[in-house]
């Protein structure tokens, strides 16, 4: 059936007006009216303010014709609901207090209740679907397990995975612990924000890349199918996103999610022949490319376009998120060149 929105159309693999377009890390930083609610609040005060959250969430679309939404959260928010504690270091990122690199520190693991320690997403994608327009869809999302754990012992963002690569081969039952409960964790999480509007899911596996493809079969795709396998009983499609990953998208796509999101390190045209032409495809525009001058950067947005080769089921995205040195102009130009050639 055909939708108001044409993004879950492409979800869907159903023919659009034109090809549908939002951006990861949509809201942050780039956007003035976001710095200048960061001077008053931490990011964390804005996450779990469902307010401010549904403001942030919104002012990207006020200035560009976006098809969807993203909800203002992060993926480290389930990590204090396993007993994980972090902080957010103005500057550096994120902050783990007693990472998990010593198994001795399994001692803190429990397992909360998502639905009501994380009850303040729910508040602020309910706010966001009363004031979002029906022909845009709202997206709810939430880490992949091998992405939350690469956190949850290094500590932080790691350059090589030292630590956690060498916690998976060195300890596999407590590594199986882990991801078992950061499984169930998503999976509840997940379904709560169906039920608060979320009408599209992605599962963020940012820094799966990092694994060869047989590590990726035993230590992370057992876990990630799971939480497809059970979102996929609910009616909003999901997102498979990961960077890196063009040495196995097959085993990737076959893990799950109904779209396959690509970076920039493979031509669409390809991805589609390794995954199957049947599938829908979000991607896949390099973010640096949006620091090129003008003329640099409407031929990288023509030749994604040209590989997607207007194909039903082609959202465009970057590959990744945006930088917050993004210029908001070029954002602008890319949003409405999408859908202006596409149409
Ligand atoms: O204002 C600030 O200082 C906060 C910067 C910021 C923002 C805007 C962080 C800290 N998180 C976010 C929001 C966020 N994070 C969203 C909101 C919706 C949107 O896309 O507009 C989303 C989807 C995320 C997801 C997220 N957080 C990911 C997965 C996507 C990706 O970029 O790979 C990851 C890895 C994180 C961790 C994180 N959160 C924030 C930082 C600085 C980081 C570290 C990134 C790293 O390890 O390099």
């Amino acid at each position: 059936m055909s939708e108001k929105s044409r993004f879950l159309n492409a979800c869907k693999g159903v023919p659009a007006d034109c090809t549908p377009v939002w951006f990861m890390r949509q809201a942050g930083r780039y956007l003035e009216e976001y710095r200048k609610l960061r001077e008053k609040y931490s990011m964390l005060e804005m996450v779990r303010d469902p307010e401010l959250a549904a403001e942030v969430t919104l002012q990207p679309l006020r200035r560009f014709d976006l098809d969807a939404a993203i909800i203002f959260a992060d993926i480290l928010l389930p990590l204090p609901v396993i007993g994980i504690d972090f902080s957010f270091i103005e500057g550096t990122g994120p902050r783990i207090h007693k990472p998990l690199m010593d198994p001795r520190h399994f001692d803190q693991l429990r397992e909360g209740d998502p639905e009501q320690e994380l009850s303040f997403v729910a508040e602020a994608l309910s706010l966001v679907r009363e004031r979002l327009d029906e022909n845009r869809a709202l997206i709810g999302f939430a880490g992949a397990p091998f992405t939350l754990a690469s956190y949850i012992i290094e500590g932080g963002h790691s350059r090589n995975y030292l630590a956690t690569k060498s916690f998976m081969y060195s300890y596999p039952e407590k590594w199986e612990v882990l991801m078992e409960t950061l499984t169930r964790t998503t999976i509840r999480y997940l379904q709560m924000q169906i039920e608060a509007g979320a009408q599209a899911v992605q599962l963020f596996d940012s820094w799966v890349g990092a694994l060869a493809p047989e590590d990726y079969l035993k230590y992370a795709e057992p876990y990630t199918s799971r939480i497809f396998k059970a979102v996929s009983g609910s009616s909003v499609p999901s997102i498979h996103f990961g960077t890196g990953t063009s040495g196995f998208l097959k085993e990737m796509r076959s893990a799950g999610g109904d779209v396959q999101s690509v970076d920039w390190r493979i031509p669409l045209g390809r991805a589609w022949e390794i995954i199957g032409t049947d599938s829908p495809i979000q991607g896949n525009l390099d973010p640096l490319a949006m620091m090129a001058p003008a003329d640099i950067l409407k031929k990288k947005v023509e030749a994604v376009l040209e590989e997607a080769g207007n194909r039903k089921g082609h959202i465009f995205n970057l590959g990744h998120g945006f930088l917050p040195q993004t210029p908001v102009r070029n954002v602008e130009m890319v949003v409405n060149m999408v859908h202006e050639l596409t149409s």
